[in-house]
């Protein structure tokens, strides 16, 4: 199937057309046929002659329903442009093209209507010319009657051309229905329409109705009328919804695939519009698939800009959409370059952000977008419509990094350690929280993946290279040795020990570094000092007392007792009731 929609100025014969190529009434309220005029979304369908189906979305051509016009043909891939010979090209005319191109239509048909009124040529040639500068240039052209029925077998073959020539999307396409009718059928509940333009919805699919992110299932699907099971886009779509009332849903709502949309009320867009940014209004509204939202713009570049939505819809990297400026009836074309732009808070970050873009292309890819961002989660490139590129380092269970960005990141926690134990040379080495925070990393498990070699990580804090204990540890630790040099067994009291600045965190790295002996409590030797001690203990007759060694080394009680201890527990002394020995080495 193949879906359609109409465009042209009000009264041009857009609904008698669909009527006379479908037989089916595209006006369906009683207000639209008293008044002969279309105010709601129209839909009917027929076959070709080659066989396929194709359905039409018959829009309003009055100015007043611009905004309904837009939700019909925003999710359409094709157009039929309507202009009465008898009236020529009209205001409507032109915002319904300037409307189609800033989309991005580039496939459809001109349909000279009316053309029992008048001789088609001239208003022919006037609409050919106004086509000429869009998207729409070269289309196929069919003068038609629907009074008559004269031009319509013409009409209905290069439909079939038409049809045949667009693409087929891929059926594993992200799912993304623009809702543009919901209502209540009695006994099965609300039913929502919508243009699927790619991918596949079947019956039992659980989707998501945006913006509330409800999760709703499909109880039953009706294409054509017709009860499906499964149905592919392009395609008109009727989802039967369990789970949800029908007027909680509304035009410009949307059903999507769970995660594979970004919700959003935020994007970086490029404007395709002969104005620079700096000149568009602040305020505007954006139309994409079936929903007008209001925006506040903010210029970036010449070309770009940043859109603030108030309201969140689903959208990818790529998109197309429309921003319209209602006072002025002007319109311009956006492209979405980003759906999680960064905050642009710093003095600078919006020049930074517009030299950053204007080397973007309109599309851009995983690899751009991951170099924005640094670091991702497969999940999240994939939600903003883009593929992990392949140069992409890969982090289980599910990052993706930047090669650069992640070498940068290596480099910075290399300074992070540095700069730690430079101004905290007693306590080296950073948790992986702080490292995480430092570094802006959104787990810890990222930062663990950062440590190599020369840099470790022990016991949760990620260290430097191991060097030899900081200055003033040596420092003090020289004095120690000065103050014991002439009795080395007299440990200073704790007092002394304090002068010397071997206390606190000094004293524990001095241990740490295998500097100094920590006896007991405020009993501190310089290393080695037990082992001189062995040797000079070795002198005595074998055992000895603690009174005999305490005065072979000279010192205290104090120091005697835990220092024996340390000697016995150290295997050098072996200890026999109140005597001691030094052990045969
Ligand atoms: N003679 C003649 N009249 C036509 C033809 N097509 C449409 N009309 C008449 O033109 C008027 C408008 O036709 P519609 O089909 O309602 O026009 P429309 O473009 O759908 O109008 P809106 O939906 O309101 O924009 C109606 O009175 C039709 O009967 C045609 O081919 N020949
Ligand atoms: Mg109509």
């Amino acid at each position: 199937m193949q879906v359609v929609a109409t465009a042209g100025h009000v009264d041009h014969g857009k609904s008698a057309l669909v009527r006379a190529l479908t037989g089916m009434e595209p006006d369906r309220l009683e207000e639209e046929r008293r008044r002969g005029l279309t105010i709601e979304l129209g839909f009917a369908w027929t076959a070709l002659p080659s066989g396929k189906r194709v359905a039409f979305v018959d829009v309003p051509g009055h100015e007043r329903f611009v905004t309904t016009m837009l939700a019909g043909v925003g999710p359409v891939p094709a157009v039929m442009m309507v202009v009465a010979a008898d009236e020529g090209w009209m205001p409507q005319s032109e915002e319904h093209l300037a409307a189609l191109d800033a989309l991005g239509v580039r496939s459809g048909l001109l349909v000279i209507s009316r053309a029992d009124l008048a001789d088609p040529t001239p208003a022919l040639r006037q609409a050919r010319a106004r086509l000429e500068g869009t998207g729409l240039r070269g289309v196929e052209t069919v003068a038609v009657s629907s009074v008559t029925g004269e031009g319509l077998p013409e009409l209905t073959a290069a439909l079939d051309r038409l049809t045949s020539r667009l693409p087929v999307p891929a059926p594993d396409a992200p799912v993304r229905l623009w809702v543009d009718r919901a209502f209540t059928v009695k006994g099965s509940g609300t039913v929502v329409t919508g243009t699927l333009p790619a991918g596949t919805i079947s019956v039992g699919d659980e989707l998501v109705l945006t913006p509330e992110g409800r999760r709703v299932r499909v109880r039953a699907l009706e294409s054509l009328k017709e009860p499906v099971e499964t149905v592919r886009g392009v395609a008109r779509v009727a989802v039967n919804l369990r789970g949800v009332d029908h007027d909680r849903v509304r035009r410009g709502m949307a059903l999507v695939g769970p995660d594979q949309w970004t919700m959003t009320t935020c994007v970086d867009v490029r404007i395709g519009s002969a104005e620079a940014s700096g000149r568009l209004p602040r305020q505007m509204i954006l139309h994409i698939g079936s929903a007008a939202v209001p925006v506040r713009l903010r210029p970036l570049g010449p070309d770009t800009a940043r859109l603030t939505l108030n309201a969140r819809i689903p959208l990818h990297v790529g998109d197309r959409a429309l921003l319209r400026d209602p006072g002025r009836r002007s319109v311009a074309g956006v492209r979405v370059l980003d759906v999680q732009p960064p905050p642009l808070v710093r003095r600078g970050a919006g020049a930074r952000r517009a030299r950053e873009l204007a080397a973007w292309p309109d599309r851009p890819g995983g690899e751009l977008l991951l170099r924005r961002h640094g670091v991702l989660r497969e999940r999240e490139l994939t939600i903003m419509g883009c593929a992990p590129p392949s140069g992409a380092i890969r982090i289980e269970p599910d990052w993706l990094a930047d090669p650069d960005h992640w070498e940068r990141l290596r480099r910075r926690l290399a300074e992070e350690v540095a700069r730690q134990a430079a101004e905290q040379p007693l306590a080296p080495g950073i948790t992986l929280e702080a490292a995480r925070l430092r570094l802006g990393l959104p787990s810890r498990r990222l930062v663990a993946e950062l440590v190599r070699p020369p840099l470790r990580l022990d016991g949760g804090r990620v260290h430097g290279p191991r060097t030899g204990p900081p200055p003033q540890v040596v420092e003090a630790v020289r004095r120690l040795r000065a103050e014991v040099a002439a009795a080395p067994f007299r440990a200073p009291d704790a007092g002394r020990l304090a002068e010397l600045g071997l206390t606190g965190r000094t004293l524990a790295a001095a241990v740490a570094a295998g500097a100094v002996l920590r006896l007991d409590e405020g009993v501190v030797l310089p290393a080695g000092a037990d082992e001189q001690a062995a040797r000079v203990l070795a002198e005595l007759p074998q055992p000895f007392t603690v009174a005999q060694a305490k005065q072979a080394l000279g010192t205290s009680r104090r120091v005697a007792i835990p220092l024996l201890e340390h000697l016995d527990r150290r295997g050098l002394t072996e200890r026999d009731g109140d005597h001691r020995r030094v052990r045969a080495r």
